[in-house]
């Protein structure tokens, strides 16, 4: 197997100005003619090598005349052709079969609609072509299919002809005037139904939004079209970024691989990131929806005019709309509970990939398979390097930055090196030094110790930078670290700050500190008092930090920090100390016993007015599972089930009124409203209830759960309760899962929560619950979405199941993925990360997870996406 590699990078032979594309569409047997006008790229020789994967080549003509054979030659992934004039037209006709592509890759389809994801490598399926970003071209389409059957007829830019054929036949022309690389490229065909609005420009353009869905679904569509309105509105008065053509469609589809697609001009979503009413759709979901709307709307400049040269860089654009989409989600909605929820996914997610044997850099050095570099690393990570750089600059300096950037490269596929160079050039600043975060992995891991001088006032804060050697990287170097600071005064209010050297500029109460070498230490002076410093605020950088602070300096944090997120992050830490302890006791086989001084911290914030009931129910919310056993040596994710459960319904019992009590008083009349506001009380409630359903017998908890289940009127709360319920043995769990199922059957979307739920119940018997819902008639391996709520959600979201003594998680992981390769490759492989984690679990885990992943190594006819993330993971 061949593997990629950016120091190989030569630009194309040939460029394509302009591509004519023809289909007739047949479910099993597409026509897709080509037209490419080509020209020389005077600076490489060469022939014309064009990629092609599963296509049957029909005919090839250069400027009219048939090629004869031995003019080209063709293998299973491409297409050459020698000789060529340095400016022609290359006619090429193929055949492809989009009922057959279960893969979801190239043209396909979708409850009986085409649709097309040709991002990354997706393109060369349905034609050859150079299917790489750097080659640039405008497209115009003409397609044919079945009026009846294919009323809809759509690609990207401007419909600028359409009629009725012959025997019932009818088709559209599109022509999009803007550049683009054929990831871009769309075309959707099929019987749907239109939700209109309309878009009127700061400058006064005025632009017709339509999403288009299975008929039935028009009453799910609102929120996604005022989530694209306000995205739109941002980007103007952010960004001073505006649309720039008068029509934008999204369609949503059900069989899709990711959550959506940014197609020029013809968005296509997963139908689960679009739909949304207050009876399907949780909170979370509704927010999810509106951060994806925003997130392909903004790729139409950081992604779409200016484009990656090569996929090594695709951070460029992913890292970049990820930072601009947590922006427009803080805006929205509170922004320290979205540097909160942000922070938990990258420590749930990056973190062990960049610490596993996945671990890479946001620009990679290389690949086997692009696909399976969609990863937390290149979009998480990759949003946090863009954060340090406006934490750096400034944000006008940032700002300067992005508009210099576009200045120079609309139209352009570029490199991560030329955005940078951009920030640099507008700012006048260096970056060399910065520039290490995009080629260096791993996390790194920051200790810091202080000490207060009482004779001079002076408080030292001592930083050491350290990042671990991950898979395939050696001689990791110190990295220039943002670092903010605060120092909290006995009374709980943040102390001026004066770096020493500095002592003529005004104290402010936080500072971003410039940390670029292995050890620095920094002195505060006129420090009248010893403080209890407040560290990496706002999470300025995705670092570990590893601290000496005590118990009660937590608690003072948890109590007193002005810095939201900090103040979050105190009581996180705590927490996993807490639960870390108990693992301990449990391990040694000693009785647990219950700290209550972290509860009585809590209580205090629950009983602060002033706090804003989403941040309260993140304070609330202890560490993940798999957080805590990631803080381990050998992880034992069964006794940081034990311990977690254990501190939890410890808290539940002593804070138990205050719980009854924020359940009641946060009950409304009103109807429900998706907004931010409202979803923060929903959230403190079900946190509540949360801590309620931990205690066994308690019969007021019980009635509540089940109350609350049974008479919601919305989604949220409906899902809330029953994730309590499924994880409750006996008859109560059974019902509630029974009605839900009676009451959703019809809806594939809502059926793939109840999916989740069953996957992530703690019932003794989980996995058989589990394969037992393989064969229900709702579930299919074809649906990555079913793929992934019910598989995925048990051996990803379930730990302390997943990783059973006996080793059958892992058995069935292994078999579930080799049976989706020869389906969806790129599910299948999606699927693989928690087998890679046998490093970190005892001798006999390790050895169960190791032969299963040989075992998947064994299968035949392995696609390249499985070995790849297989083998790293073995080796
Ligand atoms: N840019 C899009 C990535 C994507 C994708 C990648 C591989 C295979 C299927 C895919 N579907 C969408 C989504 C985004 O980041 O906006
Ligand atoms: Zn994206």
């Amino acid at each position: 197997v061949n593997a990629i590699h950016l120091k190989d990078y030569i630009a194309p032979s040939f460029l394509v100005n302009h591509v004519d594309l023809e289909f007739i569409l047949e479910p099993k047997k597409t026509i897709v003619t080509s037209w490419l006008k080509l020209t020389r790229n005077p600076d490489v020789g060469g022939p014309l090598v064009l990629d092609g994967d599963e296509l049957r080549l029909l005919s090839i003509k250069v400027d009219g005349k048939l090629l004869e054979t031995s003019k080209y030659a063709q293998d299973n992934s491409s297409l050459t052709v020698d000789g060529l004039p340095d400016t022609c037209v290359l006619e090429i006709k193929t055949e492809i079969d989009p009922a057959l592509n279960t893969q979801l890759e190239g043209l396909y389809l979708s409850g009986g609609n085409f649709c097309t994801q040709c991002e990354a490598e997706g393109f060369r399926r349905i034609t050859f072509y150079p299917d790489r970003p750097d080659v640039m071209a405008t497209y115009t389409v003409t397609m044919h299919a079945d009026l009846k059957s294919h009323p809809v007829l759509l690609s990207n830019g401007n419909l600028i002809d359409q009629g009725v054929g012959k025997n019932g036949k009818h088709w559209a022309r599109w022509h999009d005037p803007f550049p683009k690389p054929c990831y871009l490229f769309a075309l959707v065909a099929g019987d749907l139904a239109c939700y209109e609005d309309s878009y009127h420009s700061g400058s006064g353009q005025d632009v017709a939004l339509k999403i288009f869905v299975e008929h039935g679904n028009e009453d799910k569509c609102a929120y996604a079209m005022d989530a694209l309105k306000r995205s739109m509105r941002w980007d103007e008065e952010r960004f001073g970024l505006e649309y720039d053509l008068s029509i934008f469609n999204i369609v949503a589809v059900s069989d899709f691989n990711m959550g959506a697609m940014e197609n020029k001009s013809l968005n296509i979503f997963n139908s689960k990131c679009v739909l949304a009413s207050s009876d399907t759709a949780t909170d979370l979901e509704f927010e999810r929806i509106e951060a994806i709307v925003a997130h392909e709307y903004f790729h139409n400049w950081t992604g779409n005019r200016v484009t990656c040269r090569d996929w090594f860089q695709l951070s460029l654009k992913e890292g970049l709309t990820v930072y601009r989409d947590q922006e427009f989600t803080s805006d929205m909605r509170s922004a320290p509970v979205k540097r909160i929820q942000d922070v938990r996914t990258l420590r749930a997610r990056q973190f062990p990939e960049d610490a596993g044997p996945l671990s890479h850099p946001i620009r990679p050095e290389t690949y086997i398979e692009i696909n399976n570099f969609y990863t937390a690393t290149i979009y998480e990570k990759g949003a946090e390097v863009i954060r340090m750089m406006q934490e750096i600059l400034g944000r006008d300096g940032f700002r300067k930055g992005v508009d210099l950037y576009f200045e120079r490269h609309d139209n352009q596929a570029v490199t991560c090196e030329d955005f940078v160079v951009a920030m640099e050039d507008a700012n006048d600043v260096d970056l060399k030094h910065f520039r290490l975060w995009y080629s260096q992995a791993g996390t790194p891991e920051v200790d810091t110790t202080w000490s207060y001088d009482e004779v001079n006032k002076s408080f030292t804060l001592n930083l050491t930078q350290y990042t671990p050697v991950a898979h395939g990287q050696e001689g990791k170097r110190p990295l220039h670290i943002p670092m903010t600071v605060g120092l909290v005064g006995r009374d709980g209010k943040d102390l001026p700050l004066i770096l020493e050297g500095e002592e003529g500029k005004q104290g402010e109460t936080s500072k971003t500190l410039r940390f670029d070498q292995e050890q620095q230490s920094f002195t505060f002076i006129s420090v009248d008092q010893c403080p209890v410093p407040s560290i990496n605020r706002n999470f300025s950088s995705p670092i570990k930090l590893s601290t000496t602070y005590s118990d009660d300096d937590l608690r003072f944090l948890m109590e007193n920090d002005s810095d939201a997120f900090s103040r979050w992050d105190a009581s996180q830490n705590y927490a996993t100390r807490l639960v870390l302890r108990m693992v301990k006791t449990i391990q040694e086989g000693t009785e647990l016993e219950y700290d209550s001084n972290y509860a009585q911290a809590l209580a205090r914030n629950i009983a602060d007015e002033t706090l804003d009931p989403a941040f309260l129910a993140q304070m609330l919310s202890l560490p993940s599972i798999d957080y805590v056993a990631e803080q381990m040596q050998v992880a034992d994710f069964a006794a940081v089930d034990q311990a977690r459960t254990f501190l939890k319904a410890g808290i539940a019992r002593e804070l138990y009124e205050q719980f009854l009590e924020l359940y009641m008083c946060g009950k409304e009349n009103t109807a429900y409203s998706p907004d931010a506001v409202s979803a923060g009380k929903r959230a403190i409630r079900n946190v509540a209830l949360g801590f309620l359903g931990t205690l066994k017998n308690d019969p007021k908890g019980l009635d509540l759960i089940v109350g609350q289940y049974e008479v919601s009127d919305n989604m949220t709360d409906r899902m809330a309760a029953l994730t309590l319920l499924a994880s409750m043995e006996g008859e109560v769990g059974e019902k509630a899962l029974k009605s839900f199922e009676q009451r959703y059957s019809h809806d594939t979307l809502v059926m793939d929560k109840w999916f989740a739920v069953q996957a992530i119940s703690k019932i003794p018997d989980t996995l058989g619950q589990v394969k037992n819902l393989l064969t229900h008639p709702a579930f299919s391996y074809k649906n990555p979405n079913k793929v992934r709520a019910l598989i995925g959600s048990f051996t990803g979201a379930n730990p302390a199941k997943f990783h059973a003594d006996n080793g059958e998680g892992y058995r069935f992981l292994a078999d579930s993925i080799i049976h989706l390769n020869g389906i969806n490759p790129q599910v299948a492989s999606r699927l693989l990360s928690p087998l890679g984690g046998w490093r970190r679990m005892d001798g006999n885990h390790q050895k169960m997870m190791k032969a299963e992943l040989q075992r998947i190594l064994d299968t035949e006819n392995l696609s390249k996406d499985v070995f790849e993330v297989a083998s790293k993971s073995l080796a």
